[in-house]
């Protein structure tokens, strides 16, 4: 990638950039967010993670991967999950040297003309910046446009439920438009990711802070999307409740041994 004046300021060469966007059945959605992400953020590359979608959206990638060297595709052979088609993303990306990974949908409801603001607040040329940057629905300033009540409600509820048993302290630890530093991605197990729908969500944020990552949420504008289909399901809301409340409960079992081995220590003459 060419070396451009940061757009997040300071030092002279741009942190390379990398944007994930996973794929299944966005035949429709695709080049429309494809193409306003290259024009947002001129400098990052893309790398498409196709699960063989059937409506042949691997082919419409690589047509426009064909058309633009900063586009890449990755063809994985069937629908493997929102979660593993990261964590193949990011590994294809850690082991090209890019030094900020982004997670962006195709179906439009993430703006590419938010990124630059994620990109600055990550402040990736900054050794003191956070570790992961959130574009958050639910923090001030952030917003969801069409959205029906119950999806609202799910994802409020589903982000006080994740609050209130893990003890994160974010708004949105379900948002699916988020920037990581590569340091703190290489830090993680990554193979041990088995989360796979939103929930993979809550699982890498709650991972960088267990990590002793800082985590910082930037508002944004969530639009509900206009073409295609949504993956979310029954299945994909279940394991979510599920896996956080095993997490929960880990969490607080640890927490419980730790505090009773302390008190322990202290009544030891
Ligand atoms: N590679 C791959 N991509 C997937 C898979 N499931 C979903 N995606 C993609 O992940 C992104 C988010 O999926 P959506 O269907 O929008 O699901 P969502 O954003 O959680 O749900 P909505 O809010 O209803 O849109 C989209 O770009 C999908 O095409 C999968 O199994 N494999
Ligand atoms: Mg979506």
């Amino acid at each position: 990638m060419r070396a451009e004046p940061s757009a997040t300021g300071g030092r002279a060469v741009a942190p390379r950039v990398l944007v994930v966007i996973p794929t299944y059945d966005e035949a429709t959605t695709l080049p429309g967010t494809l193409g306003r992400l290259r024009l947002a953020v001129p400098a990052a590359d893309v790398l498409v993670v196709d699960d063989a979608s059937p409506d042949g959206t691997g082919r419409i990638a690589d047509d426009l991967a064909t058309e633009d060297p900063q586009v890449q595709v990755l063809h994985r052979t069937g629908k493997h999950g929102l979660g593993s088609a990261y964590v193949e993303g990011f590994g294809w990306g850690l082991t090209r040297g890019y030094e900020v990974l982004v997670e962006m949908d195709a179906d439009g409801s993430h703006q590419p003309e938010d990124l630059p603001r994620l990109l600055s607040a990550l402040a990736a040329d900054d050794l003191h910046g956070p570790d992961l940057v959130l574009g958050s629905r639910w923090t001030p300033g952030g917003s969801v446009e069409n959205w029906p009540r119950r999806r609202v409600l799910l994802s409020r509820g589903g982000n006080s439920f994740t609050r209130l048993v893990l003890g994160l302290p974010l708004r949105d630890a379900t948002a699916g438009f988020r920037a990581y530093r590569a340091s703190a991605l290489r830090a993680l197990p990554l193979d041990e990711v088995a989360s796979q729908g939103y929930c993979f969500q809550v699982d890498m944020a709650w991972r960088v802070v267990r990590h002793g990552g800082e985590v910082r949420e930037v508002p944004i504008r969530f639009v509900e999307r206009t073409q295609g289909l949504s993956k979310m399901s029954r299945q994909i809301v279940l394991e979510a409740f599920w896996r956080v409340c095993v997490w929960g409960v880990q969490h607080r079992w640890a927490q419980l041994r730790r505090t009773t081995t302390t008190a322990a220590r202290g009544r030891r003459p």
